[in-house]
């Protein structure tokens, strides 16, 4: 059985290509500042929104009219496995990623959830034996059923928090399983409506206690993958408490999990938080904390997570920079984590989304590799901190003098000039290269 009999796998045909579905920058062989592309991405197909969604909105039922979407039977998940693997091999996507609704149904109790999902490991590891696509991360949706409605670490009730705790035990068990190289927590409604019903450090607590457990269990079971929250300030609740990295970086201290837990970066939710996406990258990474990334952006217009597919090289040129400086982005991977529009209702539309995006970033590490490689901007900024490496510099940074010593220094010292921080010529540095 095909759902795309039409598209043959997409292939790397250089930027002369004239076929619309091929990769004219992706090449995943191609070696770029010591390692392929496939090594810098680690691309992941979003289960959730390329087989689940049906092009609903808010106005309106779904467009797609998906066959494996007209129910929600143990049948119904299979033949949308069937489908997801068809098109994650013809894309040559290396990993997906998955929350436990997107690929069983969860049933009306917890133990009817674990046996379905049992049952579908296995499958899902056939098709990934098959094809040798692997799984970046797996996540249990833990906002979509109205037993969240008040979030789940955080509800005010506990069983609440233990049918959550559940849920997670079994979807990092199965990662584990499928030799997954993450676990992911997006804090869907971990957050709250109104300061009125709610109390903040109780709420804080639950879910710093969630963590600690989920990253307790990984060793117990022996799952080596990494843990990631992922940051996002509001929506579906009105303030949520992953914030952006900052606010993230403070709870993992505040727990003690800093050195077992790091981010999930999602372009759309750094639009949300009012930042761009390289300061989410660069402020996780300074931080030791960037661990994956969600490539999904959002509307400048539209204040919600639109969950587009990238098509900017300017600003994603200014991301792999971040990306780049972090020494890459190791065992996590770019997860899509995006839609195609309502109206694209074609399946080939799936595969304009995803070749597109895949395409974009390749162009985008091409001119960042170039950025690095012709050395200027490094060289300006090395420049710029350059008083902070000599002199009394590192003395007055390590603590090794005083308030009244460092102030005596500026006493005897010429009175320090003023520099242009040159932020035009930088500008037009870049441009040079995108
Ligand atoms: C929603 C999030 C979600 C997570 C996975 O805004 O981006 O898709 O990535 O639960
Ligand atoms: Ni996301
Ligand atoms: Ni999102």
């Amino acid at each position: 059985m095909t759902f795309f009999p039409e598209i043959e796998p997409i292939r790397f045909e250089g930027p002369a290509s004239k076929t619309a579905l091929a990769f004219r920058y992706y090449d995943p062989t191609k070696v770029v500042l010591g390692k392929t592309m496939a090594e810098h991405f680690r691309f992941a197909v979003a289960y959730w929104h390329t087989l689940c969604w049906p092009g609903s909105d808010m106005f309106g039922p779904g467009t797609f009219g998906r066959p494996w979407q007209a129910g929600d039977s143990f049948e119904h998940a299979v033949q949308k496995l069937d489908v997801a693997f068809e098109f994650f091999s013809k894309l040559g996507a290396p990993f997906f990623c998955f929350h436990d609704v997107d690929v069983v149904p969860l049933g009306e109790s917890l133990r009817e959830g674990w046996a379905n999902m049992d049952r579908m490991a296995d499958l899902i590891a056939g098709k990934m034996d098959a094809t040798g696509v692997k799984l970046l991360w797996g996540t249990a949706n833990l906002f979509s059923h109205p037993r969240y409605l008040a979030g789940a670490a955080t509800n005010p009730d506990p069983a609440v928090f233990a049918y959550a705790a559940g849920q997670v035990q079994k979807v990092l068990e199965t990662t584990h399983k499928l030799g997954g190289a993450n676990y992911v927590l997006w804090g869907g409604r971990e957050g709250y409506e109104t300061i009125l019903n709610t109390r903040i450090g109780q709420e804080l607590d639950q879910l710093g206690r969630f963590v600690s457990l989920v990253v307790e269990h990984k060793h117990k079971i022996g799952f080596t993958g990494q843990i990631l929250i992922e940051p996002k300030p509001c929506e579906p609740t009105k303030h949520q408490y992953d914030f952006d990295s900052a606010a993230c970086a403070a709870f993992l201290r505040k727990y003690g999990l800093e050195k077992e837990v790091k981010l999930n970066v999602e372009v759309n939710h750094a639009t949300l938080a009012g930042h761009t996406f390289e300061h989410e990258l660069a402020y996780a990474s300074s931080q030791g904390l960037l661990g994956s990334i969600d490539v999904n952006r959002g509307d400048p217009q539209n204040g919600w997570d639109t969950d587009q597919f990238p098509n900017s090289v300017a600003d994603w040129t200014l991301a792999m920079l971040q990306i780049l400086g972090n020494g890459g982005i190791g065992a996590g991977g770019f997860n899509f984590d995006a839609k195609i529009r309502r109206q694209s209702i074609d399946p080939a539309d799936l595969f304009h989304g995803h070749v597109g995006a895949m395409d974009l970033c390749a162009r985008a590490l091409l001119a960042a590799a170039a950025i690095v490689e012709d050395g200027t901007l490094d060289g300006f900024v090395a420049e710029r901190y350059a008083g902070w490496g000599k002199g009394t510099g590192p003395n007055m940074l390590a603590g090794k003098l005083s308030l009244a010593e460092i102030a005596a220094l500026a006493h005897d010292a010429p009175a320090p000039q003023p520099k242009s921080g040159r932020q035009e010529y930088l500008e037009n540095l870049i441009n040079r290269f995108v």
